[in-house]
């Protein structure tokens, strides 16, 4: 099996995204797809590294911690800042010790005062979540119900709320060393410079000489842009669940 230009001569690993990869954003996996899963790990260790907190992904993935952990070979949450093999945890990464809480505070202060300035046809709450490795800003706020997360997704299609506020975060903070990067439908994450998929690396390039990399965001700006262009990986750009179903069946013929 050779894939976009790695050869095929070592031990390999998929590793995979979560939202819009495994599953529809921010839904749970459907049981046909986590049942195929199995399958592929038959042939081939799987692995996911998500942008979403460890609760998030285990809600998404499986029914407990341990379920998800048992399903795949490693498990990376918040890019990496949070990371299993198999039931051993990596050593956590915090923001805020990494960053200094000064600083995070300016950050925060003027995504507040940003949003506070924006009309959008709804508001919910949970507008900033602060986790171990990153921010997570959301201008219609994390509560919302999905109904409201899709017509926010719409509404910003059309109106680049989140594009407009990441420029001028980055026009703010251009010395700060922080990336924002747009990763789901509500949100876009916050996170020094370096902490995004890629990072997840350091933990698997040792081990596998071929490393097989799924994502949907894979453009620029995207949150798996880093890692699909990084040259430890072989990167492949899927449109949906189905897609990477439809992707792995034909690699693992
Ligand atoms: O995994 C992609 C993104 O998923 C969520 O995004 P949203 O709620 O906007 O759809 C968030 O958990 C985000 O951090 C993550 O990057």
């Amino acid at each position: 099996m050779e894939m976009n230009g790695v050869t095929a001569d070592g031990k390999k690993l998929f590793l995979f995204d979560v939202d819009g990869t495994l599953t529809l954003p921010r839904q749970k996996i459907s049981p046909e797809m986590r049942a195929f899963m199995q399958e592929v790990r038959k042939k081939v260790p799987i692995a996911v590294v998500g942008g979403s907190d460890i609760a998030k992904i285990v809600e998404q993935l499986g029914d407990s911690l341990e379920d998800v952990l048992s399903q795949y070979d490693y498990v990376f949450s918040e890019n990496g800042m949070l990371g299993y093999h198999g039931s051993k945890q990596y050593p956590v990464t915090n923001l805020g010790t990494y960053f200094g809480e000064d600083k995070l505070q300016k950050v925060v202060n003027f995504c507040l005062k940003y949003m506070s300035g924006l009309e959008l046809p709804v508001k919910c709450g949970n507008f900033i979540e602060r986790r171990n490795g990153m921010l997570n800003i959301s201008p219609v706020g994390r509560s919302c119900s999905q109904k409201q997360r899709e017509e926010f997704n719409e509404y910003d299609k059309v109106h680049g709320i989140r594009a407009k506020m990441v420029e001028a975060l980055e026009k703010e903070f251009a010395d700060y060393g922080l990336r924002f990067v747009i990763g789901g439908q509500i949100s876009f994450d916050v996170f020094p410079v370096g902490w995004d998929k890629t990072y997840c690396l350091q933990y698997l390039v040792d081990d596998f000489k071929e490393i097989h990399f799924f994502g949907d965001k894979t453009s620029p700006g995207g949150n798996d842009y880093d890692i699909f262009i990084d040259e430890r990986v072989a990167g492949h750009t899927v449109c949906g669940p189905d897609d990477t179903k439809a992707q792995l069946t034909e690699y693992i013929k």
